[in-house]
């Protein structure tokens, strides 16, 4: 397969491939079916409606979503409705799951229920994809979505789940930087510990085929001449695949830093449940409401 390095190649694959179902938790929202709509439209998948019947079929009628291309399963209490979406993907009879009009924390807890969840015994985790002008590849960002510190173990799992996704998107043996604020280990700074360690590992070939380097500022992750600068050789340098960010805010500040003030264009997904799960936020534009759409369609 070879390497999708943006969202238009990422949707022209997910074209040529069988259409995937999506169970919509709540999904009686203006921009929830607009964002169906505009996937059903491109080809990219079917969506299963859980929620109120009647709202949905209105909105679909005003947006003008033809209800012979959805399914609908009414179910009014908001409480039950990311229970029945996570069931559907459990029962496969659906690929995937969204978040509709329904928290987040709803849905996660319907996703990690201990015997009606989709739970695999791994760590859920988020991964933002990001394509940027300057950039002539993906960068994704993990994680800034869901684990809000993780320990080092946690961390080791993350980074696996982000090479699961890069591993779905053609990147054969992904470079995987972990960010921190300098290229030394300090005692004082725990991320910096931890990136060592996990590098440790890498080379020693106990985390698959990537390359990691760490810990590394992101100058010297993301420019080879920055790391010339600084006396630093690193194959990852300049070329990394995968940014391990140290925590949860880190990693939303650095990809909402990116799109705001760089033009970035940005999916997400979490992974390392039972199937792909797509957590919209009311913020993203209806573009990357498809992106998203179309990763959890690619990692399936
Ligand atoms: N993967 C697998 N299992 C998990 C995970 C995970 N990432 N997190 C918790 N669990 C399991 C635990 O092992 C436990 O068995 C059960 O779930 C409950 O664990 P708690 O009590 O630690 O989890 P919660 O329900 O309090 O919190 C889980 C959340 C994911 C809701 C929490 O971590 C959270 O709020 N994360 C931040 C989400 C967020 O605000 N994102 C910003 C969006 S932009």
């Amino acid at each position: 397969m070879d390497e999708i390095r943006s969202f238009d190649e990422l949707l022209e694959s997910v074209k040529k491939k069988e259409k995937k179902i999506l169970a919509i938790a709540s999904a009686e929202g203006t921009e929830i079916i607009q964002a169906a709509k505009i996937a059903t439209d491109q080809g990219i998948l079917s969506p299963i409606f859980v929620g109120d019947k009647q709202k949905i079929e209105n909105i679909c009628k005003e947006e003008g979503f033809d209800l012979t291309k959805a399914e609908i399963l009414d179910e009014k209490d908001k409480s039950k409705t990311s229970r029945l979406a996570v069931q559907l993907v459990k029962e496969k009879k659906a690929d995937f799951l969204m978040k509709g009009k329904v928290s987040t924390s709803f849905l996660l807890k319907a996703v990690l229920d201990k015997e009606k969840g989709l739970r695999t015994g791994k760590l859920l985790s988020h991964v933002a994809v990001v394509e940027i002008e300057k950039y002539p590849k993906f960068l994704l960002v993990t994680d800034g979505g869901m684990n809000i510190r993780p320990d080092v173990s946690a961390k080791i799992e993350i980074l696996k789940n982000a090479v699961f996704v890069a591993k779905n998107l053609g990147i054969q043996k992904p470079k995987v930087s972990c960010l921190t604020a300098v290229e030394t280990v300090n005692p004082d700074m725990q991320e910096t510990i931890d990136a060592s360690v996990i590098t440790k590992m890498a080379e020693r070939g106990d985390l698959g085929e990537v390359v990691v380097d760490g810990p590394v500022a992101f100058d010297i992750a993301i420019d080879k001449k920055s790391a010339q600068m600084k006396g630093i050789e690193s194959e990852v340098s300049g070329d990394t695949d995968i940014f391990l960010v140290p925590d949860i805010a880190s990693g939303n500040i650095m990809v909402k830093a990116l799109i705001y003030l760089a033009g970035a264009k940005v999916g997400g997904i979490v992974v390392g449940g039972g199937a792909p799960i797509v957590l919209l936020s009311r913020a993203d534009t209806e573009k990357m409401k498809l992106y998203s759409m179309a990763l959890g369609a690619v990692v399936c």
